[in-house]
């Protein structure tokens, strides 16, 4: 142990733990810290020195709290915000009519063109003096554009001369809370459930910096409940404490969003069906839907599990997805609310390969969902896994609205133990080509709604934070936060992008410190991929707490939990096989994905066991045994974790000690994991290979 790191073990141990976590990770990447660089600092007070902001209202209200905290951290002087524009040099933000008024609008460009949420924001002269305007056609805009420039500031950047227009790609950018009513959380490795259901409607100041740091990144949408749903939270003594939260969270652009249980009708309404055909099942949602709007008159709408993993769906009354979706989509319609309904199904009687029955359930509905159905997609067929192609569905299914299903909360990937990066895990799936519309079709389009030319479009994020002190568990998840609402934003910007805005914003300015983590950080998913699931491999952790391997466990009895039903190894060799002369999943992709992955020769190393059952000696372009190739890979994950803690080492000087030694505890428990992942995989695969039966 360092001297430092002893230290702060030794303060740790005197101390109660608030008076000395000066940095505990709770302010998130919205830390404000005094602007060290002189020239930028003495920049800073000339350009935003003298703020006004323009207008008024709960939005307008939430962008001066917000500025008058950050700038007087940032310049390090009380700033006072104004709503009159400054004499001199300035920031002013408002709305279109409001800037129109102050005389600043003839230089910036044309507003028709920024939406709802778009901002623009831009360095204008006026006579003498020099402005920088924010500007907007909402309130909620406004709110985009402050943030945009405070982030900027947190990372240190120049704002001498601004021109920035940004308008979202993606209209519904939502979180998914797997939040139970009792207070755990699904899935969840961050402490409870950041909603207090005990002592709501009464509100507390986290909620506001939870409603805070998603409007940072651009999240306008939060699903309160877990999709494995509590009819409770449709009572009326829920609905009260929802509204309560949508109240907090409406000022900062957030709709709130609810699950709900199919068969709530019949649950809290004692009917006899919950038929989505029936007119008293109908009449009963139409009343829930009205008392819901009474409460929340902007209420995004109903996030629905059904058929699926024990939750009840229409399909017990031989209806469709269709049927119960679009019953709920009529009833939310003209309320402006949309039914996010999940195509995370897999009754193994549709087919025997869990990969294809969500398709094959899907695909054939195209067509029959009505406008504000949303026909939500896991990233990839299976379940969240490290790596998986893209799901098919996403170029199946052109009339339909589909939205894309992220997990942040990192269920098979270390939870909140193992330091991952998800962006490239992200970009690799939003940047792959479905090619269902020719070449360039790539899932980004097809989820922003412009390949198929549909009026919406929605993502959504499994959400990983909690009640812990930093949120999200791990200090590099709160990344993940992050990154997911700056590619809901914008799906363009790259992974080293946001990464390093990030580091800026919640770490240091020093920049090797900050080429140094982002490397870290771009790297970790391979790394991951490498000692959890190399070459293709899926669900090697199956069941209870996914997080440690499992490749032995109950082999060979052939059922859908089984992890040797996912990797087969045995005498013959290893991976799935979904060519044509297996379960033919590969027919699901288009030309020329589908005949790429057919043959075993252009299929790509990392879906190769995905897609095919290839023989222990089978040669790897790299002139490797499959055998060889996975053990360089579950070696490579290995040693590229031990990097990762040397390199972080490295960093001691220039990380706060508090949070370096948490990262360092981290690190250290990923490589011994990374062992123990490779030994267990790689001891089972062998003994398949000789046909020893496996533990
Ligand atoms: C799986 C999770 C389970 C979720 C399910 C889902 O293990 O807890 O309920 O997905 O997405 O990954 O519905």
């Amino acid at each position: 142990m360092s001297p430092k790191t002893f230290f702060v073990f030794l303060t740790l141990l005197i101390f109660p733990l608030n008076l000395v976590l000066a940095e505990d990770g709770s302010e998130l990447w919205l830390r404000y810290r005094k602007e060290e660089n002189l020239s930028r600092l003495a920049q800073y007070q000339g350009a935003v020195g003298d703020v006004a902001v323009l207008g008024s209202g709960p939005s307008v209200d939430a962008v001066r709290a917000e500025l008058k905290v950050a700038l007087s951290a940032i310049l390090g002087k009380e700033i006072s915000v104004g709503s009159a524009c400054p004499s001199g040099n300035g920031l002013v933000i408002g709305t279109k009519e409001s800037l129109t008024a102050a005389g600043l609008t003839a230089s910036l460009p044309d507003f028709s063109k920024l939406g709802e949420e778009g901002y623009v924001l831009q360095t204008v002269r006026q006579g003498e003096h020099q402005y920088l305007v924010a500007g907007g056609n909402s309130a909620v805009s406004l709110l985009y554009g402050t943030f945009d420039l405070l982030r900027r500031m947190q990372a240190s950047d120049d704002i001498s001369n601004l021109k920035t227009v940004s308008v979202p790609k993606i209209a519904h950018r939502y979180l998914n809370h797997w939040d139970n009513i009792n207070g755990s959380v699904e899935r969840g490795y961050a402490g409870r459930s950041l909603w207090n259901w005990q002592e709501l409607p009464k509100t507390n100041s986290r909620y506001r910096d939870y409603a805070r740091a998603c409007a940072s990144v651009g999240i306008n949408g939060t699903v309160l409940n877990n999709v494995n749903s509590q009819v409770e939270s449709l009572t009326q003594d829920y609905l009260v404490k929802t509204a309560a939260l949508a109240d907090v969270f409406r000022p900062y652009g957030i709709r709130v969003m609810l699950t709900a249980r199919f068969n709530a009708p019949m649950a809290l309404g004692g009917l006899k069906t919950a038929d989505p055909r029936d007119p008293e099942v109908i009449a009963w949602w139409e009343k829930k839907t009205n008392e819901i709007y009474n409460l929340i008159p902007d209420f995004g709408g109903f996030l629905i599990k059904a058929s699926s993993e024990g939750q009840p769906g229409p399909q017990t009354y031989k209806a469709t997805h269709a049927d119960g979706a679009n019953m709920l989509g009529k009833i939310l319609a003209p309320h402006g609310g949309l039914v996010m309904w999940r195509a995370f199904v897999y009754d193994m009687k549709i087919d025997k390969d869990r990969a294809k029955c969500a398709y094959k359930e899907f695909a054939p509905l195209d067509g029959q969902f009505l406008e504000n159905v949303v026909v939500q997609v896991k990233n990839g067929p299976i379940d969240f896994q490290p790596r998986e192609p893209f799901h098919p569905l996403f170029g199946a299914m052109p009339k339909t609205l589909l939205g894309m299903e992220l997990q942040i909360t990192k269920e098979y990937l270390g939870q909140s133990k193992h330091l991952v990066y998800l962006a490239p895990m992200w970009k690799e799936v939003l940047d792959s080509d479905t090619f269902a519309n020719g070449t360039g079709s790539t899932v980004a389009k097809v989820i922003d709604g412009t390949l198929d030319k549909h009026r919406t479009s929605v993502i959504a994020g499994v959400a990983n934070v909690g009640n812990g002190p930093n949120w999200c568990g791990h200090p590099f998840d709160q990344a993940n936060w992050y990154a997911f609402g700056r590619l809901a934003w914008d799906h363009d910007l790259t992974s080293e992008q946001i990464a390093e805005e990030w580091i800026r914003c919640t770490w240091t300015h020093d920049p090797q410190t900050v080429r140094t983590i982002r490397e870290l950080m771009c790297s970790s998913r391979e790394t991951c991929v490498n000692y959890m699931v190399p070459l293709g491999l899926a669900h090697i952790m199956v069941t209870g707490n996914h997080y440690g391997p499992q490749p032995g466990l109950n082999a060979g009895n052939g059922s859908s939990v089984t992890p040797q039903y996912y990797h087969r190894a045995g005498p013959d060799g290893i991976g799935f096989d979904r060519s044509s002369k297996g379960s033919n999943a590969v027919a699901e992709y288009h030309a020329p994905l589908c005949d790429q992955w057919e043959n075993v020769k252009t299929c790509p190393d990392q879906y190769l066991l995905w897609f095919h059952h290839v023989p222990w000696n089978f040669q790897m372009s790299n002139g490797h045994t499959v055998w060889e190739e996975l053990q360089r890979r579950y070696d490579l994950g290995v040693s590229d974790c031990e990097k990762m803690e040397a390199t972080w080492q490295s960093l001691e000087s220039k990380i706060d000690a508090q949070r370096f030694l948490v990262v360092s505890n981290k690190l250290k428990e990923q490589s011994a994991n990374a062992k123990i992942w490779r030994k267990t995989c790689l001891d089972v695969f062998q003994a398949s290979m000789s046909g020893e039966k496996t533990p």
